[in-house]
């Protein structure tokens, strides 16, 4: 048998379903080989008192992305997945956004190229969709899944965003023709925007208002909203970015009663709370997200999610906006909550933070760790088995975890190009040490050995369903009139 190229020994191994002690024997892009004992390879590593982890796959974050209200993220594709990397992430789909009067297909070829030339590690593509004329529904999206961007991004707040209803509607019906996974941002824009006006009007554009107008009934109340779509035309979604128990607890009961109800949540929600964005002036903007952080209460229900399977997915929803004036405060002091740039930075520490708070605390099995952070998500994007596990025949994606480091958060560790993070002086326990990426070492002892652009677009297949509490869907003769 030919030698391995690289061999990762004496670690303990953990998928979305086992942990054992096996060593990992790498040849070219991919797995060959998993067993109690492997011979050395040309270049060996010794894993010993480290965890041996599928790389993670962030499948919610936005690089060199164009906001709604058309501000530019600060990472593009090098400091996006140079950042990713060194958190233990090793795949990446970001979105791809199609802003009104452009084209679908014209969008995508866009960030091809944004991506092709700085990305360092594997990437795909989600489409946010800002206007599903008939073209767009009936052709730019079946070509674009044919490419391999087999999910969608729909928003229920933003003006230049939202979709109504009916549109939404429109999409769930082609995504369900054409097999595309529909992620939707859930929060009523009509509430949300009827409360702001009136904080505004009264002098309250602090940042911790922010936290007010988006009042967690008007995330619950788009949540029970997009629930009924869904459940009218008994296609799927994946709402994103869960941020309180009036949503989560929505999301349970349906599921329980069979829908076919996916969600997200974020590392923000575990760790921030609305108290962050108090500070002195219009600091709290770096703490500006939406939705937004909420109370203690809140991070406690986030939690139970994660250990009760109400959440699939756990993803960053990296937005990184400046502290200045192109983002985050356009009109420096003077900037209302209304005016600046949504979104906190988080590519990178969101692994460690689920690492600590999550399986070092108890709060979650290395094996829900692994598949909340890997897994389900290959499963879900049309990624799965090539990505997202640790298996023969799988890319050689790993990330080695060393449970006993503890660092206390300064942004000159990060690797990202926002200039702060919202997680300051937070300790952390359990870092990863080494990640590799299709057989290459992306990560070792602190620094970064791949090119720029070694990464690799990665055309997705469909998506498959995973298991929620119950999963039958409800029985519906609709579908039948309508197909
Ligand atoms: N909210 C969004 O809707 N998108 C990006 C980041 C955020 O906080
Ligand atoms: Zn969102």
């Amino acid at each position: 048998m030919d030698q391995f190229d690289l061999t990762i020994r004496n670690g303990t191994l953990a998928t979305a379903s086992e942990t054992t002690r096996a060593d990992i024997g790498i040849r070219g892009e991919q797995i060959v080989a998993i067993a109690k004992r492997l011979p050395a390879g040309t270049r060996d590593i010794d894993a010993a008192g480290r965890y041996v982890l599928p790389g993670g796959i962030d499948s919610h974050c936005h690089i060199e992305q164009l906001s709604g209200m058309g501000i530019m993220s600060a990472d593009d594709f090098y400091s996006g997945t140079v950042s990713a990397a060194f958190g233990g992430t090793t795949t990446i789909i970001p979105f791809a956004a199609q802003h009104r009067g452009t084209s679908v297909t014209a969008t995508l070829a866009d960030y091809h190229e944004r991506a092709r030339t700085k990305a360092v590690i594997d990437y795909g593509f989600h489409l946010i969709i800002g206007e599903p004329t008939d073209k767009i529904l009936n052709e730019e999206l079946p070509a674009a899944i044919k490419a391999g961007v087999t999910s969608f991004k729909v928003y229920m707040t933003y003006p230049k965003w939202r979709l109504e209803d009916y549109q939404l509607l429109e999409v769930l019906h082609v995504a369900d023709r054409e097999g595309a996974l529909v992620m939707v941002h859930a929060e009523n824009d009509d509430m949300i925007r009827w409360i702001a006006k009136r904080l505004i009007e009264r002098g309250h554009g602090a940042p911790k208002f922010h936290g007010v107008a988006h009042d967690a009934l008007a995330e619950a109340e788009a949540t029970h909203r997009i629930i009924m779509l869904s459940r009218l035309l008994s296609v799927p979604v994946l709402i994103v970015h869960v941020s309180s128990p009036e949503a989560t607890n929505t999301i349970r009961s349906a599921q329980t009663l069979g829908a076919k109800i996916y969600a997200e949540t974020c590392p923000q929600y575990l760790v921030l709370t609305a108290d962050d964005m108090d500070r002195p002036g219009v600091e709290g903007a770096k703490w500006c997200c939406g939705p937004p952080l909420r109370d203690k209460a809140a991070q406690e229900a986030i939690w139970a999610g994660l250990a009760n399977g109400t959440f699939q997915v756990y993803s960053s929803d990296h937005a990184p906006y400046k502290f200045d004036a192109t983002a985050k405060i356009p009109r420096g002091d003077d900037t209302t909550f209304k005016e600046m740039a949504n979104g906190v930075p988080g590519i990178e520490m969101r692994l460690p933070i689920l690492f600590s708070e999550g399986v070092l605390k108890g709060r979650l099995s290395l094996n829900q760790f692994v598949a909340l952070t890997a897994t389900n998500h290959a499963r879900m994007y049309g990624l799965y088995p090539r990505k997202g596990t640790i298996a023969v025949g799988s890319d050689a994606d790993v990330a080695i975890w060393n449970p006993e480091i503890e660092k206390r958060i300064d942004y000159a560790m990060m690797h990202d190009a926002v200039g702060y993070t919202p997680y300051e002086g937070h300790v952390y326990k359990g870092w990863p040490e080494l990640v590799t990426s299709r057989g290459r070492i992306v990560v070792e002892d602190g620094k970064l050995h791949v090119a720029r652009g070694s990464g690799q677009f990665i055309a997705r297949g469909a998506s498959e369903p995973i298991a929620t509490q119950r999963h039958g869907g409800r029985p519906t003769t609709l579908k039948k009139f309508i197909a």
